[in-house]
């Protein structure tokens, strides 16, 4: 048996080093390396003398040689690998310990310098790596001191490295190697060829590919770039084809971002036409009607003043008369998958609207995936130093679902109400209260701290917009915690409530609601949005 070893922090290699030449394992070895265990009194050869040929290049090839990775990557179980192997000389490599040069330290120095990071970038040692890790069956391979009292002990109590420790090193290798190349990328991703450091670099090491680096962020004074997946989903809205207008800024991205993934919620086949206006990432109109003309008209009714400057979504094709419709309100952005040759004459007055077009062709609302829906599988938030991740908020509801709580029972009309409220709810910021009806949103309460302000606001603001919410439907996207909540907007005019449930006061809030002689209907599902 035979062992390689070559690694750059030398960490308990003297001791793996005894054990391994006390069980009568030949040792093969890189400079210094070489040095080190020879020092330590133990016989050990040099690759050079190994593969009869010299470390070159100031070391920067030692073991790229056929006598190194043939001796790692034969199969013992094939006679004709085996018999290449004794044509040429070469002997098997059963093991193989390799720790790499320290790329990660090394770019975590402030003064490190382009040049001393490429010297840091280890590729001989990787490569033995690989083979070794790729030949798991017959070799094993360490990359990390803590590994080593393990195999010692497990080759002095059976003579050999087991089949399941063989694999998981393999897996363990491929894992640093990955990491290790993660690593360089990241880190040369972010320079420039002079060595300086770009801001917004035009890579962003191969899982993100620059879009457009933006005016500037939220604010006028940060600073930001756009970049989409590498294998954006279909449908979604990187994918967007901008016919006119102005650049994006980065409020019309994620505004135009809620406005999409809330106006694709709905099935055009199965629920009609929709309309999605959004205002500082919160819809403030949300409707359907029989045509897409119809369904703004609607949308827009439930907050005029705040849907001046919005993005407005369709699910449908904008056509001349929805075209004519948007264009007499200010407005930021125009999302639709398809328009007509009319629409587009129409809109081309308007040169400043950025009118985008998301192809939703072959997208299946409600696929089996969230990928085949054109969504992200994954919400992700930064935090700190750190990331939150989530699964994306996907849950579709079926009336089926639902449960009625009260003596009061829903109209089929009010069914209807209730689940279109509640999706519309799934696509506001917390705490939301959504009071719909007859098929679009009537007052709309986002973003508050307390549920019950967001109930009050929203009443206000249909008042505002001038419209009854006697006998509406609202949703509410958590649980009510106290029956006061619920009083508002029954006070407000709600004939039907539909909410998760879940809180230690259901009873109370189920009373509160009966008393009150209106529906109640719970769900199961909470859709927090921050
Ligand atoms: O410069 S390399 O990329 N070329 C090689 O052929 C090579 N072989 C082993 N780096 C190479 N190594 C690395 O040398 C190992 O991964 C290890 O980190 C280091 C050990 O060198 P030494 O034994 O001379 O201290």
């Amino acid at each position: 048996m035979n062992a390689l070893i070559s690694v750059s922090d030398k960490t308990g290699v003297v001791d793996l080093a005894r054990g391994l030449h006390a069980l009568g394992i030949g040792l093969l070895s890189t400079g210094g390396t070489a040095r080190l265990l020879a020092e330590a009194g133990l016989p050990v050869t040099e690759v050079a003398d190994h593969t009869g040929f010299p470390e070159m290049l100031d070391g920067r090839v030692k073991t790229l040689h056929p006598a190194i990775h043939g001796g790692l990557l034969a199969r013992r179980d094939l006679p004709a690998h085996m018999a290449a192997l004794a044509t040429h000389g070469i002997a098997t490599i059963d093991l193989l310990v390799v720790n790499l040069y320290p790329f990660e330290a090394t770019v975590a120095r402030a003064d490190c310098t382009l040049e001393e990071a490429i010297e840091n970038i280890d590729i001989g040692g990787p490569a033995m790596v690989r083979s070794a890790a790729k030949n798991w069956q017959d070799v094993a391979v360490l990359t990390d001191a803590s590994q080593y009292a393990g195999v010692l002990a497990e080759l002095r109590a059976d003579g050999a490295v087991s089949r399941a420790t063989r694999f998981a090193l393999s897996v363990a290798a491929f894992n640093r190697i990955a990491n290790y190349d993660a690593a360089i990328s990241d880190h040369l991703s972010a320079l420039q060829a002079d060595g300086s450091r770009a801001e917004f670099p035009a890579q962003s090491n191969g899982r993100f590919v620059k879009l457009q680096d933006l005016r500037y962020g939220e604010n006028p004074h940060q600073r930001a770039a756009f970049y989409r997946d590498l294998h954006p989903a279909p449908g979604s809205l990187v994918t967007a084809t901008q016919h006119q207008g102005k650049e994006l800024s980065y409020n019309n991205i994620a505004d135009a971002d809620a406005a999409w993934e809330c106006v694709r919620s709905f099935d055009a086949a199965q629920d009609g036409p929709a309309c999605v206006i959004v205002k500082h990432a919160n819809p403030c109109g949300v409707a359907l009607g029989e045509d897409a003309a119809a369904a703004y008209a609607k949308a827009l009714k439930t907050d005029p003043t705040s849907a001046f400057g919005g993005i407005i979504a369709f699910n449908v094709a904008v056509d001349r008369a929805a075209a004519e419709a948007v264009s007499r309100q200010f407005l930021e952005v125009l999302i639709a998958p398809a328009y007509t040759d009319e629409a587009r004459a129409v809109l081309a007055a308007k040169a400043n609207v950025r009118v985008l077009e998301i192809p939703l062709d072959g997208v299946d609302p409600a696929g089996a995936t969230p990928w085949a829906r054109g969504r992200n599988a994954h919400d992700v938030k930064r935090v700190g130093s750190g990331l939150l991740i989530q699964s994306a908020d996907e849950h579709v509801l079926a009336a089926a679902d639902l449960k009625i709580v009260t003596a009061r029972q829903p109209t089929p009309t009010q069914l209807a109400d209730l689940l279109f409220a509640w999706k519309v709810a799934q696509y506001v910021k917390s705490n939301a209260i959504v009071f719909c009806g007859g098929g679009m949103t009537l007052g709309v309460g986002a973003g508050q701290m307390s549920r019950i302000d967001s109930a009050r606001i929203a009443g206000i603001k249909a008042e505002h917009a001038g419209l009854s919410l006697q006998g509406s439907a609202v949703a509410s996207d958590a649980f009510f915690p106290f029956r006061d909540g619920l009083d508002v907007v029954v006070d407000a005019g709600a004939a039907a409530v539909i909410q998760p449930g879940g809180s230690v006061r259901d009873a109370e809030v189920i009373a509160a609601a009966d008393e009150r002689g209106i529906v109640m209907a719970l769900t199961g599902v909470r859709h927090f949005r921050h």
